[in-house]
């Protein structure tokens, strides 16, 4: 994970290191097989076709909207430096796949390559997602799920206590850097909870993201240092149930 830097920055998004107006895209399906297959990617700008470039989407809300639960400082470090470096990591891995397509390059290092496409890849889509699984407090973010959502967690955990439970240790216990899913199963349509370990390991091949919160010391080091069990307690406050829904409405329908 990158240091963070010194650089001042107090400014409200969207940021400044952040590519500018990324141009809204029709949605003609995904333009990458590693975007979710329940996500319009024009929702979440993370692809321009006009440069055949993944872009950085700016944040759909302050750095400071998620205080007191996360850090504004957390937010925009995690945003504009982390998140930002993921992008930088999947268009330079492509690139030199290109190269080595054309003979320019070292046949040898595909492999390399070819992870980084996996590490920045999950990365940048991990990020687009998890801004918006996130809302503000009271505004959005907390309270439960509604809907086809609310009777699913019911059916696949046995209650949402249950769920709830089931999810926090889920997410407080993933060995090193990595995420805490909540998922759709497309083949059984059950909703599952797994653990990502970095941006890609331990994932269900096929299973369509609902829920995932990212538990990276970067996610929450600044206030919660090693209680990682505060920040997933904190983030109950902050699930964007509406847009999880859509997400799960979608997947489903598929
Ligand atoms: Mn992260």
């Amino acid at each position: 994970m990158g240091q963070p830097t010194s650089q001042p920055s107090s400014q409200p998004s969207p940021p400044a290191t952040s590519p500018t107006a990324p141009k809204v895209l029709p949605d003609k399906g995904p333009p990458s097989a590693i975007i979710p297959g329940n996500v319009a990617p024009a929702e979440l700008k993370v692809f321009d076709e006009a440069t055949g470039q993944f872009i950085l989407p700016a944040l759909p809300y302050p750095f400071d909207a998620m205080e007191p639960h996360i850090a504004a400082k957390t937010m925009e470090i995690h945003h504009d430096k982390h998140h930002a470096a993921y992008v930088a990591g999947l268009n330079k891995a492509l690139a030199e796949l290109a190269r080595i397509r054309t003979a320019a390059g070292d046949s040898a290092l595909v492999k390399f390559w070819a992870n980084q496409v996996s590490f920045h890849g999950g990365g940048h889509i991990n990020h687009s997602l998890f801004w918006n699984m996130m809302a503000p407090p009271g505004k959005g973010g907390g309270g439960s799920p509604r809907g086809k959502l609310a009777e699913a967690i019911q059916k696949s955990f046995g209650s949402y206590e249950q769920f709830v439970a089931q999810f926090k240790a889920t997410a407080a216990s993933v060995e090193g850097g990595g995420w805490g899913w909540l998922a759709v199963e497309p083949w059984s349509k059950q909703l599952l909870l797994f653990q990502g370990e970095k941006q890609q390991d331990l994932m269900v091949t096929g299973a369509l993201p609902v829920l995932g919160i990212d538990v990276w010391e970067h996610a929450y080091y600044l206030k919660y240092q090693n209680k990682r069990a505060d920040y997933v307690n904190a983030f109950l406050n902050l699930i964007n149930w509406e847009f999880c829904g859509k997400l799960y409405d979608r997947a489903i329908a598929r």
